[in-house]
């Protein structure tokens, strides 16, 4: 059952103010939030786009100190570089404000506070690690030490990086803080948490029932959280930058950043529309759409809606479009690597481009799966459909118009069973373009906006007025009127997704009022309109431009290797006698599958010349088990066993790590016998 509401109040993923911000993010949120807002609009509904700079958490924290300058400078930096750079790609939020404000800050504590009362929390202690030099608790990222499954040395509280497997800190062989160096003791901290459990019920009604509409990657996600059942969640640390936890006790305690963050939405509300924010947010005819990356689906599908619903006046989100992942020429894109296309830099590089790149970004957006964005795509689109199929039309009807009617709209003349045809399918394409908005396939309804487009370019390569401007101008006044209509059409059409072009669309047709209902119209420029003189509005991109970014790329790749050389050294000698105690030797994969419950591990049965050995590998995201089958890798013969996910692990197989984390295993270069030694 379609529900019916007044208003739509779009939000977007508030990003970290760690960073600038990237095609990922865009590709992801801000630009299909953006077109939907525009959409609405255009419409005429009522409609609100929050965003804002998510300024918590100990990521900022750990870059400050990096740098020996205070949290507040780091995000005080990039909330400006990121407002800015949305500001000049045209995403039309109507408030972009940031989690350091002194509204938010109250508004979270505020919230807090309401939950804290009405007993919406429970209180746990808990043993975790403290720094005595420093006085203070380590957040997971603050703790490193040796792993306990690969024996990296430089693993974190949190995960290690080289065999990929999650860790608790008190995982850590040998745990150091990385503030001191000191070595952390256990130390007795009381936090709150939300007892999601508590919530499951109603949870799984909402989401399983209620909204089998919601696309397959974000119910999918919902439904394998809801099925592997819900933990209270912490929703306090200790750290010393955050809003500080409105009870008595908790000094130097603040709310958990995924705590404070979405209740910025509503702070960012609040500081737009101080007296009128609440029909926003509680009204029943108040649609809320959370528009966000899928590493945020948890955040904003199960623990956000909780809080909402502790809270008991607000109303849940009705949908949460969110995208899958963009990568960059076939890696992902990582800010800490510098593997990313940066909008700033972007919009410095480019300048007048914002639209080719919001074109790029919706015509190949990571909706259904993750994508890639490659220059020679970008350099593709722009020269083949945004130059060749949108630009071309408008140009030709206006150069016509300018040439045949000096620049004024020409009367049509009777219609041919062509010309109807024409309209007729023009006429469609509001439909269609609407039907994909409202189901937030963005990618589809551009598809169908450019396509009235193709209409035009056919429509003029058919009637060629050219030729029948020395017998029948009467016919060329048709043609050239139908032509311009469709022109005025695509000025509406694109005004979501090409707001520059569209603008510029406009101003050649003297279209100063316009709206969404007329799309389709064939009526829309009145004759005798006085039309501006065109200009281009898109140029060929050269092949030269693009290769000097995929340079510039390759250079960072070139940046990361010699960075890693560096962290990596070559360690110091050892004895050929300390080399002769590795028994390595060659396998061959008679059996491979996942380890359930663990994303990350494989479990292989070896023949091992004598016999059938178990190993348990960390490369799951590397490999498919059945690619491993039948090949023959290399092993640490000799390491002790070891207890894997409670599997007895029997050596290690040999794996090459790429500088982005990526592994290769192993193989011998020509067929062994199994149990051959490797030396
Ligand atoms: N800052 C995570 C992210 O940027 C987080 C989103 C908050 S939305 C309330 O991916
Ligand atoms: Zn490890």
């Amino acid at each position: 059952m379609e529900k019916k509401f007044k208003r739509t109040l779009i939000t977007t993923a508030l990003p970290y103010a760690n960073g600038p911000v990237h095609i990922g993010h865009l590709a992801g949120v801000y630009v299909p939030a953006d077109i939907y807002a525009r959409y609405l609009r255009l419409k005429g509904e009522e409609v609100l786009m929050i965003g804002g700079s998510d300024e918590h958490g100990v990521p900022i924290t750990i870059k400050a100190k990096n740098e020996g300058i205070t949290p507040q400078d780091v995000v005080d930096r990039y909330h400006s570089i990121i407002k800015k750079s949305f500001e000049d790609l045209g995403i039309s939020f109507d408030i972009y404000s940031r989690t350091t404000s002194d509204i938010h800050k109250k508004t979270a504590s505020d919230f807090f506070k309401k939950l804290y009362d009405k007993g919406e929390f429970i209180e746990k202690t808990s043993e975790q690690y403290y720094d005595e030099e420093a006085k203070q608790f380590l957040a997971d990222r603050y703790i490193t030490g040796i792993c306990p499954h690969c024996k990296n040395e430089r693993a974190y509280g949190d995960q290690c990086e080289a065999c990929g497997t999650s860790l608790n800190a008190t995982d850590l062989i040998n745990p150091k803080s990385t503030i001191t160096g000191a070595t952390p003791v256990m130390k007795e901290t009381k936090h709150w948490y939300l007892p999601l459990d508590k919530h499951e019920g109603w949870l799984r009604q909402w989401i399983l029932e209620d909204h089998k509409e919601w696309k397959t990657n974000v119910y999918g996600q919902c439904k394998s959280w809801l099925d592997m059942g819900l933990q209270p969640r912490a929703v306090s640390r200790d750290l010393d930058w955050g809003v500080p936890v409105p009870v008595e006790g908790a000094e130097g305690k603040v709310l958990y950043v995924w705590f404070d963050a979405p209740i910025g939405y509503i702070s960012n509300t609040i500081e737009l529309l101080p007296n009128d924010w609440e029909k926003w947010w509680k009204s029943e005819d108040s649609k809320i759409v959370h528009f966000i990356g899928k590493d945020n689906i948890v955040f904003h599908c199960i623990v956000f809606p909780a809080m909402l619903k502790a809270d008991g006046t607000y109303q849940l989100p009705e949908n949460v479009p969110s995208n899958e992942f963009l990568n960059l020429e076939g890696d992902k894109i990582s800010t800490s690597r510098n593997w990313a296309v940066w909008l700033h830099e972007y919009l410095e590089e480019f300048p007048g481009k914002q639209d080719v790149l919001r074109y790029v970004l919706t015509a190949n957006a990571p909706e259904t799966k993750d994508n890639d964005f490659t220059w020679k795509d970008f350099q593709a689109r722009n020269n083949n459909e945004l130059v060749a199929v949108l630009g071309n039309f408008v140009n030709r009807a206006m150069v016509l118009t300018q040439k045949y009617f000096d620049c004024k709209v020409p009367a049509c003349g009777e219609l041919t069973d062509y010309d109807r045809a024409t309209l007729a399918d023009f006429a469609d394409v509001k439909k269609y373009v609407e039907d994909y908005l409202n189901q937030y396939r963005f990618r589809d309804a551009l598809k169908e906006a450019m396509n009235l487009a193709r209409i035009g370019n056919k429509y003029l390569a058919d009637t060629e007025p050219w030729k029948l401007a020395k017998t029948d101008m009467e016919r060329v006044a048709t043609i050239m009127n139908i032509s311009l209509q469709i022109t005025a059409n695509l000025a509406i059409a694109f005004e979501p997704f090409l707001p520059f072009s569209a603008q510029k669309m406009r101003d050649f047709l003297g279209m100063d009022k316009f709206d969404w209902a007329e799309l389709g119209r064939t009526n829309i420029l009145a004759t005798g309109t006085q039309l501006q003189s065109p200009e281009l509005l898109f140029e060929k991109i050269e092949d030269s431009v693009v290769e000097a970014q995929v340079q510039k790329l390759l250079d960072t790749k070139k940046a990361n290797e010699a960075a890693n050389y560096k962290a990596n050294p070559i360690r110091e000698n050892i004895d050929f006698e300390d080399f002769m105690k590795l028994d390595i030797r060659v396998g061959t994969v008679l059996e491979c599958q996942k380890v359930p419950k663990a994303d990350k591990l494989l479990q292989f049965k070896i023949n091992d010349g004598l016999e059938t050995r178990t190993i348990v590998s960390g490369i799951a995201k590397h490999y498919a088990p059945e690619d491993l089958i039948g090949k023959q890798v290399c092993f640490i013969a000799n390491l002790a066993p070891r207890k894997l996910k409670g599997i007895m692990s029997e050596g290690m197989i040999l794996s090459a790590e790429n500088h982005d984390g990526g592994l290769s295993v192993i193989m011998p270069s020509r067929e062994v016998k199994p149990g051959s030694e490797v030396k």
